[in-house]
């Protein structure tokens, strides 16, 4: 049997409640009380609600459990990336800048002109991305695999010219070549959509390229991960599944204090399994790990509004930004920098009213 804790029972501030609250990995967020689910090889057989002044004795002589509730209320140090530093003790925006033919969301919008897609990104820069991350594969369901030769051309200018005007950049990438001539032009963080598990150079080229690394989770391949993915409990699963992959990293070498985890929204997933995902997603704090979430303009937002057009799925995608800063997540990947750092500024500021003292 397994134990996983999922904090919950969200309140607005600690005052007053010295031992009964808890905050959530050194961020804004504080929560009363841990979900414990008990599994047995794969299957739920058990959940039980345990007030946060409590946990400590519940767990206690369950040493996995007791690691996951440390990493739980541990703060996460913050990025550098290159010359920027990060914190993550408030919710950041990754901007997408995609430079693919045929992204579903925003796709050709830049082929062929490095310096309009480079200015692109300063732009989200400017509009408070903490991060942009560049991309020159389409992983959306049913895309072609692009040569490395052309993956590389088409990041490699753009990296370079945003990397010269001071931006933190990410490369979203599966392959081990193109890591290395990201990283060679600038990139200063490697988010990889198959946990390092694609490209069989990846897991040494991202650890000896020193940069902190994104794992996310998906399941089948990118042609075939939408036919009838099936899971026994999609959040243990995921869970379970990035947790091997954080420890293969650490086994080639990259420290846990490098890694970045990520559900995968819409990777080899329903709606349903989609929704369990996000409703549980403090769940995944008890990895140690900063939280990132992409849902921007996603399937899930067309399916839960009407079928609404990726173009239209601007109020979805921040619904969900939010849901995920309500969760304690350090990291939200959109396409919609300007629109979602405002909406996660306005939320900070009524954080920030709650926790000052009256
Ligand atoms: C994600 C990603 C995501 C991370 C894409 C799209 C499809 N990387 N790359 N997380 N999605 N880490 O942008 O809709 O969810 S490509």
């Amino acid at each position: 049997m397994k134990r996983y804790l999922r904090p919950t029972a969200f309140v607005d501030a600690p005052f007053g409640l010295d031992g009964r609250v808890a905050r959530l990995a050194g961020g804004l967020v504080w929560f009363s009380a841990v979900e414990i689910i008990a599994d047995d090889g794969g299957r739920r057989i058990g959940s039980e609600m345990v007030p946060v002044a409590e946990i400590e004795r519940a767990i206690a002589g369950d040493p996995d459990a007791e690691a996951a509730w440390r990493r739980i209320v541990a703060p996460r140090p913050a990025l550098t990336l290159g010359e920027r530093v990060v914190r993550l003790d408030q919710p950041q925006v990754m901007g997408i800048l995609n430079l693919t033919p045929d992204s579903f969301s925003d796709g050709g919008k830049h082929v062929g002109d490095p310096a309009a897609a480079a200015s692109a990104g300063v732009a989200m820069a400017a509009d408070g991305a903490a991060i942009v991350d560049v991309g020159g594969e389409s992983t959306r369901p049913g895309a072609a695999t692009v040569w490395e030769g052309d993956e590389v051309e088409r990041v490699v200018p753009v990296i370079r010219a945003m990397a010269a005007a001071g931006v933190a950049l990410s490369i979203d990438t599966r392959k081990a070549a193109v890591m290395e001539a990201a990283v060679a032009a600038g990139a200063t963080l490697i988010n990889d959509v198959s946990a390092l598990s694609y490209d069989p150079r990846a897991m040494d080229v991202a650890a000896r390229s020193g940069r902190p690394v994104a794992l996310m989770h998906y399941k089948g391949d990118p042609q075939t991960m939408q036919q009838d993915p099936r899971y026994g409990d999609v959040l243990l699963e995921v869970y379970d599944w990035i947790e091997d992959r954080i420890a293969a990293a650490e086994a080639a070498g990259i420290a846990r204090e490098r890694l970045i985890v990520d559900p995968g929204i819409g990777f080899g997933k329903t709606l349903r399994h989609n929704l369990q995902l996000l409703n549980g997603l403090s769940l995944f704090h008890g990895l140690g790990c900063p939280v990132l979430l992409g849902a921007s303009r996603k399937r899930i937002v067309g399916a839960l509004s009407g079928e609404a057009p990726v173009e239209k799925r601007l109020g979805g995608s921040i619904a969900l930004a939010l849901a995920g800063a309500a969760q304690g997540v350090q990291l939200l990947r959109v396409h919609d920098v300007y629109e979602t750092v405002q909406a996660l500024r306005v939320w900070r500021g009524q954080r920030d009213e709650a926790l000052t003292p009256l």
